[in-house]
């Protein structure tokens, strides 16, 4: 999910918590809603939809604003935060280690790059993509990517 949408649902982790449910939570954060900054593009706007500013208490995410592992691990659940892509494969496959062992969601959080346009579409099937997609060969990908 989105760092918004990861925000506006924040209090779901502590019920998950609560009940001992363990999952991993992938969470893209671009500092941006950045799906409206993409619905504002054809009227030249960019209007209240980023969400950057330095977070005084967290210099490791510079003006990424909100420290998402701090608010996760405050509501009894833990995280991970992943700047290089290739750490994603190695923080995966320890947050399912520690979602097990811990019985508590885990969230990966991915610091992504700012203004990007945002794959979407009406099915699995049908995405749009913006820019060209990295489409690794399977015998390329980083060991640990597969399951
Ligand atoms: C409950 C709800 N409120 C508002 C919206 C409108 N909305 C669609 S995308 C979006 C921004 C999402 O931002 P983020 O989660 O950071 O994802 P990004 O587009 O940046 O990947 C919003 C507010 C919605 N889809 N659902
Ligand atoms: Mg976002």
């Amino acid at each position: 999910m989105g760092d918004y949408s990861f925000q506006f649902l924040i209090e779901e982790l502590a019920v998950a918590a609560q009940h001992q449910v363990p999952f991993v939570v992938v969470l893209l954060n671009n500092s941006y809603l950045g799906l409206i900054r993409q619905a504002e593009k054809a009227y030249n706007m960019d209007y209240e939809v980023q969400l950057s500013f330095r977070n005084i208490n967290c210099p490791e995410i510079g003006d990424y604003g909100v420290d998402h592992v701090k608010a996760t691990e405050a509501l009894g659940c833990l995280a991970l935060r992943v700047f290089e892509p290739d750490r994603l494969a190695g923080a995966f496959q320890q947050a399912r280690e520690l979602a097990a062992a811990r019985r508590v969601p885990v969230v990966v959080e991915v610091i992504t790059e700012r203004v990007t346009d945002i794959a979407m579409g009406p099915e699995i099937d049908q995405i749009a993509e913006f820019e060209e997609v990295v489409d690794l060969a399977e015998e390329d990908e980083p060991a640990g990517a597969r399951r």
